[in-house]
């Protein structure tokens, strides 16, 4: 077990650590010290820096600390330079856990959630967190889910939020709908049930609409984002181009369309698939004689049983059902073979796909398994570059010897489908174009032929926000006898959640709210028709997709934000948070941003400038998370070692995107560093208006040196470089107060200044507790950063003599701090040493750096 575990010493040093802890955070809230300001007659510049609100389940731990840790820095930074800083916290307390635990305990969630939410605030107001307390939100109180409820209505005026019937995650056992990530291996992460397709009646939002500017706005955020993270919201929204195609199934009126990223392959289609769970499957397999039939309805209970992810796996075995029924292809009326196989999803493209096995690696191992033949229409071996070739061909048009090399490639019997560059070859009117080019005229042509067209397609999908659950915010719409669904007029907003009292909260298939009989039974304003409440909450990713907005004007009971604020302060300049919501809840607050920009609500489209990714602090190799039990807990790190001394452990344990593994952390260095640090601020003896001039040379150019260093490394988030420097510091001017300068030298008391100046960033008790020590009047956190005296930061030189033969013969400037291999190196490239050495033969040189170079020559 390391330090942090299993010691818990009250020695002097943490004892009076605690003690200045106590002191400075009793200081900032009496005197409000970090109230943001930025109101109209402040004339400072603006900063938003915000971190990801935490969920409130029990305290926190490490992770925690290091993610509020970075956030403090980052806020504390801009103040001292000047800038007003907006730097909110909240919570995000809607969601499962607080229900579960309820449901164990018979309790209210409510308990729970604010139970936690008051030992969390007590925790990071220990932390020495600085941020504006009169600005806190909870999503899960009323005054907050009114405006989800409002955001709702916007949506669904503007189209954007709609119900519709679709196949769900649904766990047989807990009884609900689960998302894509609530999944795995086919089981519910929860009770480890399998998990099956169920297929209901949802509210979804239409993010899909919004697919190419999600997309696109990305390339704004190169530069500002993690590059990782722009990635991942770049695959997880999947854009792919090519076309749609129409087929003609026989004995069918209407076409089948199947989605292509490869209409150049056309010509090379053996069969056609749909998805066995596709409406389009059922209806051909019903027409399908009685043993197809049959087996068509086993294949599909086995595959309402699989995941998408693992349907999608390339390993698995290629399973599927001839369903009897042809389509024809567009291009050249052949008959294609249709089947029904797992490996099509029902909600990607139009569920159908036109196979090629030549060229595609999925459809190349249903052919096999299958025995399905496999037609080559691209030639990866001819050149794509330069005059096209000739390409003979038979009396039928079919190209004759397409050469022993494609032969060797055969995908029938390599396994391998062509998916390269090449020629296309066996396809008619495409001959001899290449890939690019024969994509572009198959479009052109089924355009021309009608049977197709230009289409793209997204992996996004609408995102589903019903949940049957309690803790969450109700959505706000009615149900009327007829089948209507009326909006709650925004007047009657919010819909408040009704007490637990008398109702069961566990998972039953439908939401508990359903069974609050007097909450759910109301009247429609409008007509005085009886109606029913939505019985469904919303996903709590809906709460967090706007909530920085909320920070502007928290405690408006009229709008959600005000345009006046969010234009004064928002898009947030830094977010800071953990990789884990790389993709979501990014995806989804860039979603709403969009939408408010649509409605003419904000001026801007994205909504965090700049994002900072924490790496995760583990335990012995594993993520510290309750389920593991491997939690150090943030309150009894504050205990021992203190507050300032975790701060430093923690920043100074490596480079903010690296995880770090608190085993390897060191509380004892920390705490070394900042005992030295402030026994140097007392230890200084110049007055406090000692002006800084003269004094010792060295400690005065390392001050600085950091002064003019430190604002690139808070602005490149190189916080651990930050402290190595701090740390450099306070050895130089113990250095000093030691020497013959002493203790009341002035440039030792410039050099503590800075130190607690910028020791407020990571430290901010010490910090304050040695301004203070200095003879300054407090907050050292709204302290102006001194500039670097450019003078100082040039190098120091000195001049050294060359003597050759026992005679001077030259003078150089040099670094002061030159080694000797440089210097002899200079001394012999100089013109007047090489001519007075001439061609006599040097017997030795004698170096002393960085004064004196010696050349002692014969003859
Ligand atoms: C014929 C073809 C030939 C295809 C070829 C690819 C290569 P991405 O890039 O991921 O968008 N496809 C279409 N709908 C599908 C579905 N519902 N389930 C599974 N696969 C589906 O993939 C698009 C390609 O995936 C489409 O292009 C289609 O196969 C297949 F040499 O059409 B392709």
């Amino acid at each position: 077990m390391s330090e942090n575990l299993s010691t818990s010493p009250v020695d002097e040093e943490t004892s009076s650590a605690h003690a200045i802890q106590a002191k400075w955070q009793k200081y900032w809230a009496e005197n409000e010290t970090f109230l943001t300001g930025g109101d109209d007659d402040d004339t400072r510049p603006r900063k938003y820096v915000l971190g990801m609100f935490p969920y409130p389940s029990g305290d926190m731990h490490m992770g925690h600390a290091e993610n509020y840790a970075y956030v403090d820095i980052v806020a504390r930074y801009w103040r001292h330079r000047g800038f007003a800083v907006l730097n909110p916290i909240g919570w995000d307390s809607f969601g499962l856990p607080a229900e579960n635990a309820a449901i164990r305990q018979g309790a209210d969630p409510r308990e729970w959630t604010y139970q936690n939410i008051a030992q969390q605030r007590q925790s990071l107001t220990e932390f020495g967190t600085s941020y504006d307390w009169s600005r806190v939100l909870h999503t899960s109180d009323p005054e907050y889910y009114h405006w989800n409820q409002w955001l709702f209505l916007k949506l669904h005026e503007r189209g954007l939020a709609y119900r519709k019937k679709s196949a769900v995650n649904w766990c047989p056992n807990d009884q609900t709908v689960l998302a894509n990530e609530q999944v795995v291996d086919g089981r519910c992460d929860r009770c480890g049930a399998e998990v099956v397709k169920k297929k209901l009646t949802q509210w979804y939002f239409r993010i899909t609409d919004y697919a190419d500017r999600l997309l696109d706005d990305l390339n704004q955020l190169e530069g500002f984002w993690p590059h990782k993270v722009l990635q991942m919201q770049r695959n997880w929204i999947g854009r792919s181009i090519g076309a749609d195609v129409d087929f003609r199934i026989e004995g069918r009126e209407q076409p089948v369309t199947v989605f292509s990223t490869r209409p150049d392959t056309l010509h090379g289609a053996t069969f056609f698939v749909v998805a066995p769970d596709s409406d389009l499957a059922s209806e051909l397999a019903a027409d399908a004689p009685a043993e197809v039939r049959e087996r068509f309805q086993k294949y599909l209970a086995e595959v309402q049983k699989t995941t998408d992810v693992d349907r999608q796996a390339t390993d698995r075995p290629k399973t599927g059902v001839f369903l009897e029924r042809y389509a024809i292809n567009p291009v050249n009326g052949e008959k294609l073979p249709v089947w029904a196989a797992d490996y099509v999803l029902a909600d990607y493209g139009h569920g159908a796909v036109m196979a090629v096995p030549a060229h595609d690696q999925r459809d190349l191992d249903f052919a096999r398994a299958f025995d399905l033949p496999v037609k080559v229409v691209v030639d990866t071996t001819a050149p794509i570059t330069g005059a096209m070739p000739v390409i003979e061909v038979d009396e039928e048009g079919v190209p004759i010897d397409t050469g022993a090399a494609l032969d060797e490639q055969n995908p029938a019997s390599t396994g391998i489908a062509l998916t390269g560059e090449g020629r296309m070859i066996n396809s008619g009117p495409l001959n001899g174009l290449s890939k690019r080019n024969a994509i572009a005229r198959a479009i052109e042509q089924l355009e021309a032929s009608g049977t197709g067209r230009a289409a793209k397609n997204y992996r996004l999908r609408d995102w589903l926000i019903s949940r049957q659950r309690f803790w969450g915010t109700p959505i706000p719409m009615l149900h009327a006898e007829d089948g209507r669904i009326i909006p709650v007029p925004e007047d009657q907003l919010p819909v408040k959640l009704p007490s637990v009292e008398g109702l069961d909260l566990k998972p039953k298939g439908s939401s508990p709210l359903g069974a609050a009989e007097s909450w759910v039974r109301t009247v429609d304003a409008a007509s005085g028709d009886p109606v029913l409440r939505d019985p469904d909450t919303m996903d709590t990713f809906v709460d967090s997709s706007w909530y920085f907005l909320r920070f502007l004007s928290p405690n408006s009971d009229t709008v959600a934000f005000d345009p006046a604020q969010a234009a004064r302060w928002s898009p947030v300049d830094s977010y800071i948070g953990g990789v884990e919501h790389a993709i979501l809840h990014l995806l989804y607050a860039r979603f709403i941003t969009k939408v408010l920009f649509d409605m003419g609500l904000i001026d801007f489209t994205e909504p965090f400038s700049n994002l900072i990714n924490q790496g995760m602090v583990l335990l012995d190799g594993a993520k510290m998370s309750k389920s593991k039990g491997n939690l150090v807990e943030f309150a009894s790190s504050m205990v021992w070692p203190g507050a300032d001394v975790t701060r430093v452990a923690v920043v100074f344990a490596g480079p903010v995107e690296d995880d770090i593994d608190w085993e390897n952390v060191s509380t004892t260095g920390a705490q070394k560093f900042l005992v030295r640090a402030l026994r140097i601020a007392n230890e200084v003896s110049s007055p406090v208006d000692v002006v800084f001039a003269g004094g010792d040379s060295v400690l005065r150019r390392a001050t600085h040196k950091l002064l003019a260093d430190a604002p690139s490394l808070v602005e490149q988030t190189k916080f651990n470089v930050l402290v190595a420097r701090l740390m450099e510091l306070v050895n130089i001017t113990r250095k000093t107060i030691d020497g013959a300068a002493g203790a009341a030298d002035p440039a030792v008391r410039e050099a503590a200044e800075t130190v607690a100046v910028m020791l407020d960033l990571i430290a901010p008790h010490t910090a304050e507790e040695m301004w203070e020590i200095l003879g300054h009047e407090p907050s050292v956190g709204l302290v102006t950063w001194r500039s670097a005296d450019p003078a100082l930061l040039v190098e120091d030189t000195v001049t050294a003599v060359v003597q050759v033969g026992g005679k001077v013969r030259a003078q150089l400037e040099v670094s002061a701090r030159i080694g000797e291999s440089e210097l002899e190196a200079l001394a012999r490239a100089d013109e007047r040493v090489i001519r007075s050495i001439g061609d006599r033969e040097i017997v030795k040189v004698v170096v002393r750096a960085p004064k004196i170079v010696s050349f002692v020559v014969k003859g």
